[in-house]
């Protein structure tokens, strides 16, 4: 799916502001929109959860309504040939889509955009009332997983007490997440009208590759339309605007000699445009020259063997919750370039797109996860044959890679973060092994394809070793052997042996201790800064020196919110950075520890 942008063929009107809304509850919305007098205000795009202090709004279970009246020009109205596309980026998590009253749409997943085509519902008076009902709930064939049966993520509600199941039977209904991260809802990313021409170009798929000094692009162009005799040209030019190639047809191969490639951060990330026409319309397409690779333990980025320095992160911040913030975003940038970190996953679900847009530019490799997290629930019930969840997790991997495929930035697709691998392996097995095969096979590009493993019994584990890359959350010393940096370290370093033997590239995907900010003592004890100092110092020890390792991405970026619970003050703080940007004691560690280790090895 294309991004929507404005050029000669194509106008762009963005819908966010403020909207109006209104809490719903369980009830099925209508087919037909009712709307109210009484709606509150809500800004668009943000999560409505922290939008005021009401224990209703952050606590909020099911469906919640959004409101929006706006008069499009006259030039937009009527036969004017062209297609007018109403755009959602994410609305979270299902969504009721009605244009003057009447439903038009539904959409499931909370992290993926959904578009629709208007045209004929926009009345000659340009007026169009968008309603939107967003509904909450996360239950277990949902991504991310909800838990069942009223049992909490942070095991506060023992079971066997008598009060305590009363309590719980009695209580009202709430998400309970299978996983920190706070469930954040709502219209979260950009609603925009965009335009094309009546005959226009669908979509955009570009194959680069390298022989020798030459770029080798190969490409598809799918049009849509009555036009259908119309050529589709594509033109191919540099950053300093130079056409470098040209071709015409839907399909092909183009070389480039003297290629320049697109590199990692403080390599050129050097980018090329795809220009192409097809009738009236037009599209611009970034993309860069560069090859990814896994070869026996390394992972090749251009053929040069790539050592990941960086974070798992999430999407999140005060006020807006999960919503897009671009201004957030700038920042995040460039503290990444000041911790000479070169990479991020984004944990737990496909961001905003238009951080990968920035990665593009910047030169930070990203591993684009999907919502897949919380896959488990215990070892009473095997999740892969209750929760029904495989169709919708193939339609996440195809609109995930539909919408991200030709990022340069992109360089390996994560299925899912912390399923259950120990209790029910043959079943993990064939779930996840299925699914890596299904998702290279959607993947133009051929990039390497894994999930990330949970602390567990690793030996039993029998499909994390057969990823293209082992990607380990790891929490020696504070989960487990809370606290004895010397007895974490024996048993990392024992794990570290095991994965040795196993011949693949391994990295650390999450590890870290929760710090508050500002809590300092001069014997590192856990919660200080010194303490998170010390963890790390005593990973990093154990990994440096081991060839097969690859990477290091340090759990979290940034403080985040979670949900509530008796492991968490006022949210996950394992952040090497607070909230709100600051750095805490290990991010002068880090980068001081990663300007010394450079991108490729
Ligand atoms: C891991 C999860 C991550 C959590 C982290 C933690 O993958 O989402 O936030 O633990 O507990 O298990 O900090």
């Amino acid at each position: 799916m294309l991004y929507p942008i404005m050029n000669r063929s194509r106008s762009l009107i963005d819908l966010g502001g403020v909207w109006q809304f209104q809490l719903g509850d369980e009830t099925e919305p209508e087919d037909l929109w009712s709307g109210s007098q009484e709606m509150d205000l809500i800004a668009v795009p943000a999560s409505y959860n922290d939008q005021k202090d009401d224990p209703a709004y952050r606590n909020h279970y099911g469906w919640a309504y959004y409101e929006r009246t706006v008069v499009l020009p006259a030039l937009l109205c009527g036969s004017n040939g062209q297609r007018q596309v109403l755009r959602f980026d994410a609305v979270t998590h299902v969504a009721k889509v009605y244009i003057n009253g009447k439903l038009i749409m539904t959409h499931k997943g909370g992290f993926l955009p959904f578009e629709v085509e208007i045209t004929d519902l926009i009345p000659e008076d340009g007026h169009l009332t968008i309603g939107v009902a967003v509904d909450n709930r996360i239950s277990h064939s949902t991504l991310p997983i909800g838990n069942e049966g009223n049992i909490a993520f942070f095991g506060s509600d023992n079971p066997g007490i008598p009060s305590v199941e009363a309590a719980k039977l009695w209580r009202k209904k709430q998400n309970l997440p299978n996983f920190d991260f706070f469930n954040f809802a709502g219209i979260n990313r950009p609603v925009r009208i965009y335009s094309t021409p009546a005959s226009y170009i669908r979509d955009i798929t570009l194959v680069p590759s390298i022989e020798g000094d030459t770029g080798v692009l190969n490409y598809e162009i799918l049009t849509d339309g009555m036009d259908s005799d119309a050529p589709v040209t594509l033109k191919i030019i540099d950053a300093e605007s130079n056409c470098k190639a040209e071709a015409t047809g839907r399909k092909g191969e183009l070389r480039i000699p003297q290629v320049h490639l697109w590199q990692p951060y403080p390599g050129t990330p050097y980018l090329y445009k795809a220009e192409v026409h097809y009738g009236e319309d037009c599209y611009t397409e970034e993309f860069g020259f560069r090859t990814v690779e896994v070869k026996g333990t390394q992972f090749l980025i251009n053929g040069e063997p790539f050592y990941f320095k960086g974070f798992s992160k999430h999407e999140d911040s005060f006020f807006r919750g999960r919503g897009l913030d671009l201004c957030l975003d700038v920042k995040d940038i460039n503290l990444l370039h000041w911790i000479h970190a070169n990479s991020f996953r984004t944990s737990h679900y496909p961001y905003a797109e238009e951080i990968y847009r920035l990665c593009d530019r910047e030169g930070i490799v990203i591993i684009d996860e999907t919502p897949a997290v919380g896959i488990g629930a215990g070892e009473s019930c095997d999740p892969y044959k209750t929760f029904p969840i495989r169709e919708h997790h193939e339609q996440v991997l195809r609109d995930l890679i539909a919408r991200d495929k030709n990022h340069p930035c992109i360089v390996m697709w994560s299925m899912g973060n912390e399923p259950d691998t120990e209790h029910f392996p043959e079943s993990a097995y064939d779930y996840w092994h299925s699914l890596y095969e299904f998702t290279h096979s959607l993947d133009p590009q051929n990039r390497p394809v894994t999930f990330v493993c949970c602390q567990n019994n690793y030996e039993k584990d029998i499909v994390t070793r057969t990823m293209d890359v082992v990607c380990l959350n790891r929490y020696y010393g504070w989960y487990n052997l809370s606290g004895d940096l010397e007895a974490a370290s024996y048993a990392w370093n024992l794990e570290l042996d095991f994965w040795e033997k196993i011949g693949k590239p391994v990295m650390m995907t999450e590890y870290g201790a929760d710090t508050l900010a500002g809590l300092h003592n001069c014997a590192p004890e856990m919660w200080s800064e010194e303490f998170q100092v010390e963890l790390y110092k005593m990973y990093s020890k154990a990994f440096d020196g081991r060839d097969f390792f690859i990477g290091e991405q340090a759990w979290n970026f940034a403080d985040y919110a979670t949900l509530q619970g008796c492991m968490r003050a006022d949210g996950n703080r394992k952040g090497i950075f607070t909230r709100d940007r600051r750095p805490k004691l290990i991010a002068h560690y880090f980068r001081d520890r990663w300007e010394h280790i450079p991108n490729f090895h």
